[in-house]
């Protein structure tokens, strides 16, 4: 299986593998190094990726995006409800959880964002499956740093669903300063502080990473989630709105399609501002069969956007403040997403530093490519050079239990902001029985969104009393792990006894001439011997297993639905194909080796089977496509057998002449 690593942008997706010479960036079915994150659903099967973008204007309730912003979130959420405005599909509870109410196979249906993103992920496998032309099972994704411990799980989920085995997740700041990090030299002894900033389409984060030889250590992350290149182009969309009120007596807020025209040529707009002075806006009949056109100046659109260039600042001093550095030692700030292509922004980003902007890394593929590399790093059959890396913990942990008697804790902050990713916390607790251990989120308002701090509960199984009646303690090994994920390791009794224990002699120096005759060898010491390993039984906001299986099968439906219509059209083109070609042929290549009946008669299955296509023919079966291609190759075939029987007789005799 390939070493692969995605990462799931929200405009765009990237993947990457590793292999023995490399690490490569996929392209897609049309060439394209990233695809979008759109899944969407039409009357007979789905649309993901390219496909789904090229059908997104004429199908945009049923077309979904922004499938990382939503998963794992209640419809409730103020972020969902942020988010509304960029679906313009209709969003809906279930059990909880968000999802999405679609026309799918002619009938309306619901699937959760944890299906979307499974559906997406499945077809990204599918990609890159077809071109690594292995199998894709292990994959590493990156994911935003300010993800929670349940969108973490539901983009595991996610990857389950699509028969893929997230190896680890990432977050994406540090995918890409392992990039950064893995193939470069530093001087022994010394360490480089570099700053990692990514604006992508809608989210902008920050991390801080000092980097020795062979190893990097994220300092301190800070983000602003609602910053990203969409904001851009919906301030941009709305300046126009407003403009075509005026000038036109037309609102494109009145009609869904209108607006996503608007939308989409104002984010071109954007781009061709990014190299050039003016740009133009033009699309025809828009609505009520009014063309539009405008143009916009640079200067006009830095000034458009002005409340948004003013944010850039907060987060950068957010994570230079937490990583505890001060500007001058900071060596470089690099800037990665595609965002970052604003001159305004870079701008804005170099003067808060005072020096230039470096652009080591390629700023659409950094993240992906972090993400092989790591992914390799965890292959059994590629070996990639030792790399290590830690993390930060972006919000802050409480474990909490139901005290007994004499107990005045009931719960602990174990893993505070800012704390090392992965670490682990022992702690103690003196249990005989089976109990009850929970997490949560320490501080809710710091959560992205109003999510459940709930994380997790674990019951601990098997605590007895020792032989002697006591309570034995319980030591619990709590963890962050590489993955971002809150989890209880291990659990095991222990009891606290009498050893005896050899003593190191240590004679100090200028003690020479002091008596050391009793240089006795043992001593009694008390020390926690560990007894009785505990069962878990673990819950969290993942998928039961049960349902998961479930979620596989209809996916796996699906993609077999999918397949299967696939197939028909490549029946159904074969066809046609077929029709034309033979028809052209019958006439010039072939035409000496058909009687005039045959031709005839060939000529009149031709017509008639093409009448049939654009008839009932139009949306037939796989097999009434094969059997109309057979019953005409049937007399084709005939005709062509006997050119190609000429041909070769031909050759032969060229060839026996050559011979003489
Ligand atoms: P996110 O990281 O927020 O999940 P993403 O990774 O999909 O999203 P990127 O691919 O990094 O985002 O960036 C996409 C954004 O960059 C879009 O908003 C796009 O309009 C913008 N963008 C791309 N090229 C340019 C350009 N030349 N000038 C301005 N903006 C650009
Ligand atoms: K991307
Ligand atoms: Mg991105």
């Amino acid at each position: 299986s390939g070493s692969v690593g995605i990462d799931i942008g929200n405009a765009n997706t990237v993947v990457a593998v590793a292999r023995n010479r490399g690490i490569d960036v996929i392209v897609n079915e049309v060439s394209n190094r990233s695809t979008p994150s759109l899944v969407a659903f039409g009357p007979k099967c789905r649309f993901i990726g390219e496909s789904a973008k090229t059908q997104e204007i004429t199908n945009l309730k049923n077309t979904l995006g922004s499938l990382k912003r939503i998963v794992a979130r209640s419809l409730s959420d103020p972020e969902v409800q942020y988010e509304k405005r960029f679906i313009p599909g209709e969003l809906v509870d279930i059990n909880g959880t968000v999802g999405v109410k679609v026309r799918y196979q002619g009938e309306e249906t619901t699937f959760t964002a944890t299906q979307l993103l499974a559906m997406y992920l499945s077809k990204i496998k599918a990609i890159t499956q077809a071109e690594i032309k292995m199998p894709v099972t292990d994959v590493v994704l990156a994911v935003p740093g300010w993800y929670t411990d349940a969108q973490r799980r539901a983009l595991i989920d996610a990857g389950h669903i699509a028969s893929l085995n997230p190896v680890r997740l990432l977050n994406e700041s540090t995918a890409a300063a392992i990039s950064y990090g893995v193939f470069r030299t530093f001087p022994e002894g010394q360490t480089k502080n570099v700053v990692f900033v990514d604006i992508g389409h809608a989210s902008y984060s920050v991390s801080v990473v000092a980097f020795k030889q062979g190893e990097l250590k994220v300092l301190a992350s800070a983000y602003d989630i609602h910053f990203g290149g969409r904001e851009f182009d919906y301030a941009l969309t709305e300046f126009f709105a407003d403009q075509f009120k005026e000038k036109y007596k037309i609102d494109v807020h009145e009609n869904l399609k209108a607006y996503s025209r608007v939308l989409t040529q104002t984010e071109r707009l954007k781009k061709i501002l990014s190299a050039n002075a003016t740009a133009p806006l033009n699309v025809e009949s828009v609505m009520n069969d009014v063309d539009v056109s405008s143009t916009l100046n640079r200067t006009e659109l830095e000034e458009l956007v002005k409340p948004l260039l003013d944010r850039i600042v907060v987060p950068l001093e957010t994570a230079i403040k937490e990583s505890k550095l001060s500007f001058e030692e900071i060596d470089s700030v690099e800037v990665i997403g595609g965002s970052t292509r604003v001159p305004a922004i870079k701008e804005t980003i170099s003067n808060f530093f005072g020096k230039p902007l470096s652009f080591t890394l390629n700023q659409d593929e950094a993240i992906a490519r972090g993400c092989a590399f790591v992914c390799a790093s965890h292959s059994p059959t590629l070996r990639v050079r030792p790399y290590k890396f830690e993390d930060v913990n972006q919000y802050s942990v409480t474990f909490q239990w139901e005290p007994v008697e004499g107990e005045d804790l009931s719960e602990l902050e174990v893993f505070p902001h800012n704390n090392v990713v992965p670490s682990t916390k022992i702690i103690t607790l003196f249990r005989d029985d089976t109990f009850d251990i929970e997490a949560r989120y320490t501080y809710p308002d710091t959560l992205p969104g109003a999510m459940n701090p709930w994380i997790g509960r674990w019951t601990i199984k098997g605590a007895k009393p020792t032989e002697k009646g006591d309570t034995p303690a319980v030591k619990i090994r709590l963890r962050t792990d590489h993955s971002g994920l809150v989890t209880i390791d291990s659990a095991y009794t222990a009891v606290e006894e009498t050893v005896e224990e050899p003593v190191e002699e240590t004679k100090k120096e200028g003690e020479e001439g002091k008596e050391s005759t009793e240089s006795a060898k043992t001593r009694s010491v008390k020390k926690w011997v560990r007894k009785d390993t505990l069962a878990i039984i673990h819950g969290t906001t993942a998928l039961d297993q049960s349902v998961k299986q479930a979620l596989i099968e209809k996916e796996n439906q699906m993609v077999e639905d999918d397949k299967h219509v696939a197939d028909t059209e490549d029946r159904k083109n074969a066809l046609e194909e077929y029709i034309y070609d033979m028809r052209g042929k019958i006439e010039d290549k072939y035409a000496d080796f058909a009687s005039d009946d045959e031709k005839s008669k060939f000529r009149g299955m031709l017509d008639a089977a093409e009448d049939w296509l654009y008839d009932e023919g139009e949306d037939a079966t796989k097999s009434q496509y094969i059997a109309k291609y057979d019953e005409l190759n049937a007399v084709g075939g005939v005709i062509k057998g006997r050119y190609f029987q000429a041909e070769q007789e031909k050759r032969d005799a060229e060839q026996r002449k050559r011979d003489e």
